[in-house]
C-alpha cells in the first residue's frame, strides 16, 4: 500500500501516531487521518481526476490522502496561480472539480467538492492499482505554458522507499519542513514520505529558519535558498544541531552555504538530486562520504549514464561532462496529452534525458554542471521556463519585444530578470509588468527585475543573445 502507515489494522490494534502530521496549527493523528481522508475520499470516488489548491493546510492533507485512498487522480496547484496559469492546468488537465478550496475567477467554472475536517469514515477502499496515475504535476518547460507530469502509485513508492534506504529513515524520524505542496519536493517526498515511513511531520507553514529551529525534528528538507537562509541566521542554525540528517536539494546547494552549514549545526548537508519527472534519482547516502558541490550516487534501482552532443559515451573520470540521462522505477509516464514532447526527453534505447549537464566520477559521486538550456530557470528551487514569462510579458499591451533571463542571485540562485523593448509612446513603469506576470502566472515566477532598453541583441539570423543580455544583468 501506498500510504503504510495509514494502515487501518495497526489503528485496530492500538498503535496509533498521535501526532502524524502538524500542519497550520492542526495536529492530525494516524486514526484522525485515516478517519478524516477517507471522508474525503466517500465524496470524492466518483471523479476520475480533481484539482487542489494546494495552500499548506490542513485541507490539501486530507484532500491529497483522500484522493489517494480513493484512487483518484489529483493535480495540485499553486495557490498563487495567476488566472491564464490556472485556466491553462484546468483545461489541459481534465480535472473535473475542485476538491477542497476553489481560488477567484479564471474563466473555468468547476464544481467545489468540500473537504470536511472533522468529518470521518471507517470504509475500507481496495488498494488501487499500482500503474494507476496518482498525480498530474505542473512543471515548466523552455518554452510555452507548463506540462502536466504523470506519475503512477509504483514510481512513488519506488522513489520514497529508494530515499528511504538511503537516508535510513524511520518512523523514529521527525520531518520538518516548510516546502509548497504543489511539487515532487514538499509534497511527495515531503508529506507523502512521512506517511508512508511512518515518521511524523511537522510542516512549518513557510520554510524560515526561526520555524525551523523551533520545530525540533530529526530530519530537516530545504531548497538551498532555505539553506542559505539559515546560513546567515547561526542561532537557528545551531539550534538544527540536535537533528539527524539536513537535506538539500531542487537546485545547487552553493559550496559556502555547504560550509557553513557543516560549521554551525555539525552537519554536512545530504545533497541530492531529481525532477519533477524523475523523482530523486542521485542522492547522498546517510553513511556515505558528502561532498560539497556533488549530490551523490544513484539511489536504488536507477542506473545513470553521460552522453556527448553526438550520443557517445562520455567517461565517468568525475572531470568530463555530458549530458545526464538516467534510467530507473521511480519515472514518470509521460507528458499528459504530449506524446510528442515526451518522446523528445527518451533516448531510442529506453533512457530518460534530464537536460542537465554533469560529471560523473570513478566512485559514482556526481557534480551538476548545470542545464543544457538557459531558457529553464531555478529560482528559490522553483522551476520557471523563460518562454512562459516572455508570452505573458507580450500579452500586455504596451510590450512589443521580451527577453527572460535567469541571472544568478546571492539569494535565490538564479533570479528572473526580463528585458523589455516598450511600444512607441508607451508609459508603464517595471513594476507594473511585474505585477501583470504574478496575476497571470504565479507570484513566484514574476520577474525580480525589468530592465526597459531600446532594442534587443540579436545575432545575424535574428536570434536573440540571451548570453549577452546574462553579462549586462549582473
Ligand atoms: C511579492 N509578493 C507578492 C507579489 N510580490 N504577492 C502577490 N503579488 C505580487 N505581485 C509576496 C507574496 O505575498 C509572498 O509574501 C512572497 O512575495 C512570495 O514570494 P516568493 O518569491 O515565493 O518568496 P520568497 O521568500 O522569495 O521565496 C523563497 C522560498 C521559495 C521560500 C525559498 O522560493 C520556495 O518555497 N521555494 C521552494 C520551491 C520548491 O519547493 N521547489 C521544488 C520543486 P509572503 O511570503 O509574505 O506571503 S520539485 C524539484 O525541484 C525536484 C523534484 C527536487 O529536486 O526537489
Ligand atoms: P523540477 O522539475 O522543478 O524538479 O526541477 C528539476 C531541475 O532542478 C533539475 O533538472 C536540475 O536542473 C535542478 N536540480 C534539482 N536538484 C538539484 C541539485 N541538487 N543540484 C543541482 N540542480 C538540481
Amino acid at each position: 500500500m501506498l500510504l503504510s502507515s495509514l494502515n487501518p489494522h495497526a489503528v485496530a490494534q492500538g498503535a496509533d501516531i498521535p501526532d502524524a502530521v502538524t500542519i497550520a496549527d492542526t495536529t492530525f493523528s494516524r486514526s484522525d487521518l485515516i478517519g478524516a481522508a477517507t471522508s474525503v475520499a466517500e465524496r470524492v470516488a466518483r471523479a476520475d481526476r480533481v484539482a487542489i489548491l494546494a495552500a499548506p493546510t490542513p485541507t490539501t492533507v486530507l484532500a491529497v490522502i483522500g484522493c489517494l485512498i480513493a484512487g483518484v487522480t489529483a493535480v495540485p496547484v499553486p495557490p498563487d496561480s495567476g488566472t491564464a496559469e490556472l485556466a491553462h492546468i484546468l483545461r489541459d488537465s481534465g480535472a473535473q472539480a475542485w476538491l477542497g478550496v476553489a481560488p477567484g475567477e479564471c474563466g473555468v467554472e468547476l464544481p467545489v467538492i468540500p473537504v470536511r475536517l472533522h468529518a470521518r469514515s471507517w470504509h475500507s477502499y481496495p488498494e488501487p492499482a499500482p500503474e494507476a496515475a496518482a498525480f498530474v504535476l505542473y512543471t515548466s518547460g523552455t518554452t510555452g505554458p507548463p506540462k502536466g507530469v504523470v506519475l503512477r502509485r509504483s514510481a512513488i513508492m519506488a522513489g520514497l522507499d529508494a530515499l528511504a534506504e538511503a537516508w535510513a529513515w524511520t518512523a523514529n524520524d521527525v520531518l520538518v519542513h516548510g516546502l509548497p505542496l504543489f511539487h515532487v519536493h514538499g509534497l511527495i517526498l515531503g508529506l507523502l514520505g512521512p506517511l508512508r515511513v511512518g515518521s511524523p511531520l511537522v510542516h512549518t507553514g513557510k520554510p524560515t529558519p526561526q520555524a525551523y529551529a523551533r520545530a525540533g525534528g530529526s530530519m530537516y528538507f530545504g531548497v538551498p535558498t532555505v539553506w542559505s537562509r539559515i546560513a546567515e541566521d547561526p542561532e537557528s542554525a545551531r539550534a538544527l544541531s540536535s537533528a539527524r540528517l539536513l537535506v538539500s536539494g531542487s537546485a545547487p546547494l552553493p559550496v559556502p552555504v555547504f560550509e557553513r552549514i557543516a560549521e554551525l549545526t555539525g552537519h554536512a548537508p545530504v545533497e541530492r538530486y531529481g525532477m519533477s519527472e524523475t523523482m530523486i534519482t542521485v542522492s547522498t547516502r546517510a553513511d556515505g562520504e558528502r561532498r560539497p558541490g556533488w549530490v551523490g550516487v544513484p539511489v536504488a534501482g536507477v542506473a545513470t549514464r553521460l552522453r556527448d552532443e553526438h550520443g557517445g559515451d562520455v567517461a565517468h573520470d568525475g572531470e568530463s561532462i555530458g549530458g545526464l540521462q538516467v534510467r530507473g522505477p521511480m519515472l514518470f509516464d509521460g507528458y499528459l496529452g504530449r506524446a510528442e514532447a515526451t518522446a523528445d526527453v527518451w533516448t531510442e534505447d529506453g533512457w530518460f534525458k534530464t537536460g542537465d549537464v554533469a560529471a560523473i566520477d570513478a566512485d559514482g559521486f556526481h557534480r551538476i554542471v548545470g542545464r543544457e538550456s538557459t531558457d529553464l530557470i531555478k529560482s528559490g528551487g522553483y522551476r520557471i521556463g523563460a518562454g512562459e514569462v516572455e508570452t505573458a510579458l507580450l500579452g500586455h499591451p504596451q510590450v512589443a519585444e521580451v527577453a527572460v533571463i535567469g541571472a544568478p542571485d546571492p539569494d535565490l540562485g538564479q533570479r528572473v530578470v526580463a528585458f523589455v523593448v516598450l511600444r512607441p509612446a508607451a508609459d508603464v513603469a517595471p513594476e507594473q509588468l511585474i505585477e501583470h506576470v504574478a496575476t497571470q502566472l504565479s507570484v513566484h515566477k514574476r520577474p525580480r527585475e525589468v530592465i526597459v532598453v531600446d532594442e534587443l541583441p540579436r545575432n545575424a539570423m535574428g536570434k536573440v543573445q540571451k548570453k549577452r543580455l546574462g553579462r549586462a544583468a549582473q
